[in-house]
């Protein structure tokens, strides 16, 4: 099986990156004989309003925090989306089996463009370059939260019409979800998803927090009314998140969470998942503050990187201008 996944280098990573993707990339780099593909998908950070030298520093430190979340350069490719023209091209050619109705009904386009006085047409048509991302490295399988549902289902969709159009070309992704923690809400808005873009900073628990943020943020956590520590999303969205948390960062089931809480308070809860994720968290914080002290390193990690990602990618680029009817170089 072939994984490929993609994150963006915008802003600060927060604990529903780390659940929904990077924990995921880690478990899947070794499982999967087919390779497994990461990028730092900076092509796509610049559909937003962005500070250049912020997109620059920020998709370095990425590279360092995936490393440090335990991604291996030997086990996995790590690269970057712009080393690897292959992207950008494929995204143009995939425009001609995209829907212009489907990108339009993408709800993420809809949340990130509303009320904003400027909207770029790069944050219409990024699905289509996600859609590249995927297809040129023939992914069997891709893991992501599950805000990404909706995107995935389109690439599923561009890869199928372009295979009906032009001959077979592209294998049809899947999509994987962790069983626990597929949407992380946000602490103080329990009912959104903790969200880089649109979230609140107090409810944005980041990776490389230091532990008394941490601590503070789940103290502050917003819960229910009522007493009971239950795992009902849609009745008690507060709790069941705090619940889901401390079911990845301790290790334990969701059944084993709530039995243990059973008769205890929400204070306890939230101490004691301050306390499970400045664990969890620690080891990458100082594994990370090592990795990104070598910014020579972690470009030459990403050279190899792309070398290898240009070289598995160019075959199928190759195969979709040749089925398009481009007359060859
Ligand atoms: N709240 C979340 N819970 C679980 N998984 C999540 N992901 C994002 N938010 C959650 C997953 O993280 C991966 C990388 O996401 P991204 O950085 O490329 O950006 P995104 O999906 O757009 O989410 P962000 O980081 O919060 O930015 P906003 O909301 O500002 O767009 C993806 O696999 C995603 O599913």
């Amino acid at each position: 099986m072939r994984v490929f996944s993609g994150i963006q280098p915008t802003g600060a990573k927060h604990i529903g990156n780390y659940i929904g993707a990077m924990r995921q990339y880690v478990a899947t780099q070794d499982a999967n004989e087919g390779g497994a593909y990461f990028c730092i998908v900076d092509l796509h950070s610049i559909t937003v309003e962005y500070d250049p030298r912020d997109l620059h520093d920020r998709s370095l430190d990425l590279a360092a925090l995936l490393f440090a979340v335990g991604l291996d350069a030997d086990r996995c490719v790590l690269f970057c989306q712009s080393h690897v023209a292959a992207h950008s091209e494929a995204a143009w050619l995939l425009s001609a089996v995209t829907g212009f109705g489907q990108l339009g009904r993408m709800t993420q386009f809809k949340e990130k463009g509303e009320g904003k006085e400027f909207v770029s047409a790069g944050l219409f048509t990024y699905p289509v370059l996600m859609a590249g991302d995927i297809l040129l490295y023939q992914t069997d399988i891709v893991p992501i939260g599950d805000d990404q549902r909706q995107h995935l289902e389109l690439a599923r969709d561009v890869a199928e019409r372009f295979n009906s159009r032009y001959g077979e070309t592209f294998k049809v992704p899947r999509a994987v979800y962790p069983e626990v923690g597929a949407r992380i809400m946000d602490l103080q808005e329990p009912t959104k998803k903790m969200s880089t873009t649109n979230g609140t900073p107090q409810g944005t628990v980041l990776v490389l927090d230091d532990p008394d943020t941490i601590r503070k943020k789940f103290k502050t956590a917003v819960t229910d009314s009522g007493r009971e520590i239950r795992f009902v999303p849609e009745e008690k969205p507060g709790v069941s998140n705090l619940i889901e948390i401390l079911s990845v960062a301790s290790g334990r089931p969701i059944a084993e969470v709530e039995e243990d809480y059973d008769g205890r308070g929400y204070g306890d809860l939230k101490t004691d998942v301050g306390e499970a994720v400045v664990e969890l968290f620690r080891p990458v914080r100082e594994r990370y503050a090592e990795l990104r002290s070598d910014e020579d390193e972690l470009r030459r990690l990403l050279r190899i990187g792309a070398e290898k990602a240009q070289t598995t990618s160019a075959p199928t680029l190759h195969h979709m201008y040749e089925r398009m009817g481009f007359v060859a170089r």
